[in-house]
């Protein structure tokens, strides 16, 4: 498989101005006629180019290039490109292109391009669909006006949309049905989209801030009308929010959201037409939870955003990605962070972030942020580029501020508004709306690995100064053996032994007004930071909000993290002090569990937790997220020679000790917690039932008969999904009669609601029983699973790869034979998810010797196994490299 390089990137020699799209569906056979309008580029080489259009597998029905038939021998055809020699337009500055073929959606099994889902007709352009749509130059440097017919089948496709407003629609003389779409702002093909089905449709609409109205539809399958409420009223938020946050206001009469049930992705942003995974806009109380609720209301935003920053402003090729997807996710996080609570919402990113981003920048997979060579694109829509990316927006944010940034992006728009940009016209536009230069943070897109930064400080009582010394280092990644150094904001505070701010005032700086928190700037390897008038013993707070994606070593010992957890005025770093305690306890056991010490104690550490626990002035929420200790995935990054056995004893002994130690206060707030009155997903509720179902968690890991009863009895009280799945996934881990009774039930009453039923699935994948393998490789023969539906993948094979931290990693390698048998099942027909399962054992090497040979074998299989599509290919070669 080829290379594709950002150092190779040209212009295109032809663009299109506008295409004539003519689709008549038919599952086995829709034909597609397309008419280009194509101009030459004045800003490519030469007059004498070949026109190339791209067609995967695409057969060659006709072709007329300014009305005249071509034949076969005049024209260049592979199962890639189709090419029109120069030498036929030569002279010419404008040429019509038609073309004609046929394709078969019914047997699209990859879900990219034009398919079936159950019977209603969708696509997934992005990034390479439209190629197996129609012959098209299909890079994103390409817009053009859209114009779309589409003739079916009324009875079977009573709805068929497309991007923009439709411009006519009739009924042919045999009685099929047509409409016309046309989409009046230029697009790349990846921003294509159309649907045709029986869909029930549910109508809203929006004022915008200059009084436009919008007509906004969310189209479902029939019967889901009643989940749609939380999705559109998300919708209308994001709106709002984009007009104010960012001054950006919609731009079509019509914005239309469909949801289908079988997709790869999460969701897509085409231009005035998003398609989503059904499971991100279907949420009613009884079948969605608060983190679905969330979700839908994250994902709602992000591709609406994209309209701006994606549609409006494009990227000029893929190696752009972050260019839409840093920024998007970004807004998506900061429109969260004012929908609910703000130091919440950035604990779970940043938990999200270490949790699947730090380790990819650790391992064989690492790549800037910016990457700079690919196989298949679709490999690279990674945490790497989605998170990190969004972190150097976050960044941007600190060091010019909220006004500064907003200057960058209005002159962002303004400078690119309909146009395809690059990373470097990004950060140009932020750099000159603030007079900054920008050079050295522009790095951060081209060098990948996290940097570590580590913390020395010194107290002199005597001259009342402390000195804070600090020091950056990125150790090499894949291809990039040097790094240098980055450009990062550090907020930061010192806090005396009660929490107590101190100022911060820099040796050299008047006195007078001094700030208790401030930004400082890294630049070089090491800086060394004097304050002074310091008056007692700080202990520093660094890194406020997590100002950048960096691993922090503080030098801080035990006691000053439990002061810090105790009280530290930033909410982020008292959870991360909290974390960072749980972390250096968890290494303790897991070194206890090797040599089968029996397990030392920490009240301490309890006791403080159970302060956070006993304080009325904090959000529940942020007592759920403090009460949980790092994860097992979190340790395996931690350690060399990683085995997952000692890592899940070590947890259970630590959150066993915790549970006994604060039973009765963890029983108090579980009782009191209990739901009162009508549920609302807002986020006050849902942080209630989180740290009400942290308390179940901790309490059922306890042999004792308070605590017995409580999960089974909470499953058949529940009156919501969230409060239902928690006791579920408790029961599941348990050994008692109550847990098949609780499985059969759920699997009764939900049966026939497949959102639900993925949730059957992974709670059993994600079981820490011994038996979790096995009723895994049960389950695959389930009537239910299919590995036809990605989210079905996801749940079980997924849930099980990713999620079951220690049955996946059984010393057997039973779980990993068991994930390679599935990825290549799937690469047959899913090449996409196929390799999107793969990643679960790229962290590898850090295991001890036994799972790594296990691990390293599969991968190998994997390897060598013919024919593989580029997908798997790629990420199989890399992690083995
Ligand atoms: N562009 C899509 C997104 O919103 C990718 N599926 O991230
Ligand atoms: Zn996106």
């Amino acid at each position: 498989p080829r290379t594709i390089r950002l150092a190779e990137y040209s212009p295109p020699a032809w663009l299109v101005d506008e295409v004539a799209l003519d689709i008549v569906l038919h599952p086995d056979r829709t034909r597609v006629t397309a008419r280009l309008s194509m101009r030459r580029n004045p800003a490519a080489a030469g007059g004498a180019d070949d026109i190339v259009l791209d067609g995967r597998g695409l057969p060659l029905l006709a072709l007329k290039v300014d009305g005249r038939a071509l034949s076969p021998g005049e024209i260049t055809k592979t199962d890639e490109t189709l090419t029109v020699p120069g030498g036929l337009v030569a002279g010419r500055d404008r040429v019509s292109v038609e073309t004609e073929t046929e394709i078969a959606p019914a047997a699209n099994t990859a879900l990219e391009g034009l398919y079936l889902s159950k019977t209603c007709y969708c696509t997934q352009c992005e990034a390479h669909g439209f190629r197996k749509i129609t012959f098209y130059p299909d890079r994103p440097d390409v817009l053009a006006v859209f114009r779309t017919r589409i003739t079916g089948d009324p009875a079977k496709t009573p709805v068929m949309l497309s991007n923009g407003n439709k411009v006519g629609e009739g009924t042919l003389p045999d009685g099929r049905a047509w409409v016309e779409w046309h989409d009046p702002f230029p697009k790349p093909a990846y921003l294509f989209a159309l649907v045709a089905g029986d869909l029930a449709l549910v109508e809203d609409s929006f004022t915008t801030m200059s009084g436009r109205e919008v007509a906004l539809q969310i189209y479902v399958e029939h019967g889901n009308e009643d989940r749609t409420a939380y999705a559109m009223d998300a919708l209308k938020r994001s709106m709002r929010w984009d007009e104010e946050a960012y001054g950006r206001e919609y731009d079509l009469d019509l914005f239309m959201i469909v949801a289908v049930s079988d997709f790869n992705m999460g969701a897509m942003e085409n231009k005035g037409l998003n398609i989503f995974n059904a499971k991100y806009i279907l949420a009613k109380p009884d079948t969605a939870t608060d983190l679905d609720y969330a979700l839908i209301e994250g994902i709602i935003a992000h591709e609406y955003f994209h309209n701006w920053t994606g549609n409006r402003v494009t990227c000029r090729d893929w190696f752009q990605l972050c260019l839409k997807e840093g920024l998007t996710v970004f807004r998506d996080q900061q429109f969260s962070a004012d929908m609910r609570s703000a130091p919440v919402k950035r604990i779970e990113d940043v938990r999200a972030l270490r949790a699947r981003q730090f380790p990819e920048d650790a391992g064989p997979l690492a790549h800037p942020v910016r990457p700079e060579a690919y196989i298949e694109i679709n490999n690279f829509y990674t945490a790497t580029v989605y998170e990190k990316g969004s972190e150097l927006c976050r960044m941007l944010h600190l060091l010019l501020g909220a006004e500064g940034f907003r200057k960058g992006t209005d002159l962002y728009f303004d400078r690119h508004d309909g146009e395809a940009a690059t990373v470097e016209d990004f950060i140009a536009a932020m750099a000159e709306a603030n007079g900054r230069d920008l050079s050295q943070f522009a790095r951060w897109y081209s060098q990948a690995g996290t940097p570590v930064v580590s913390a020395a400080g010194t107290y002199d009582a005597d001259a009342r100064t402390y000195t804070l010394d600090v020091r950056q280092t990125t150790r090499p990644t894949p291809g990039q053996p040097a790094k240098s150094p980055m450009h990062m904001p550090m907020r930061m505070g010192l806090v005396g032994e009660d929490g107590t701010p101190l100022p911060l005032r820099l040796q050299g700086e008047e006195q007078g007004d001094t700030p208790t928190d401030r930004v400082l700037e890294l630049t070089g390897e090491s800086h060394r930071f004097v304050f002074e008038g310091v008056d007692r013993r700080p202990i520093p707070s660094l890194f406020r909000g997590f100002s950048a994606p960096v691993r922090l070593e503080t030098g801080l010992g035990e006691a000053e993290d439990l002061k810090l957890l105790a009280a530290d005025p930033d909410p982020f770093n008292r959870w991360e002090a909290g974390q960072r305690h749980g972390r250096r306890r968890l290494l303790a056991l897991m070194g206890e569990a090797l040599v089968q010490k029996p397990f030392s104690g920490d009240p301490d550490f309890c006791e403080g937790l159970g302060a956070v626990l006993a304080d009325e002035a904090l959000d529940p929420a942020f007592k759920a997220l403090a009460l949980q200790m790092p994860t097992a995935h979190a340790i395996v990054q931690e350690v060399t020679d990683a085995d997952p056995d000692a890592i899940f004893a070590a947890r259970q002994a630590l959150q066993a000790e915790i549970a006994s130690h604060l039973k009765a206060p963890l029983l108090a707030a579980y009782e009191r917690l209990s739901g009162a009155g009508d549920y609302s997903p807002d986020a006050a509720d849902a942080g209630r039932r989180s740290l009400r179902n942290v308390a179940l968690h901790y309490l059922s890991l306890l042999d004792d008969p308070d605590c017995r009863d409580l999960a089974a009895d909470q499953f058949r009280a529940a009156d919501n999904m969230t409060d239902t799945m928690a006791a579920l996934a408790t029961l599941t881990n348990m050994e008692t009669p109550a847990r098949e009774e609780a499985l059969a039930a759920f699997y009764d009453r939900f049966k026939d609601d497949e959102l639900v039923l993925d949730k059957w699935f992974s709670v059993q994948a994600t079981s820490w029983r011994p038996d979790a393998l096995q009723q895994v490789q049960t389950l695959t023969g389930h009537p239910a699973f299919t590995m036809r539906v990605p989210n079905r993948v996801y749940a079980l094979i997924g849930g099980f790869a990713s999620g079951n931290p220690v049955r996946f990693h059984g010393s057997d390698g039973a779980g990993y034979r068991f994930l390679a048998d599935r990825v290549l099942m799937l690469d047959k027909t899913n090449p996409m998810v196929a390799a999107r399962l793969l990643p679960a054992l790229s962290a590898w090497k850090r295991y001890e010797p036994g799972r790594r040979a296990l691990m390293k074998a599969e991968l190998e299989r994997i390897a060598a196994t013919e024919p593989l599509s580029k997908d798997v290919y790629e990420i199989a070669q890399r992690l083995l490299a």
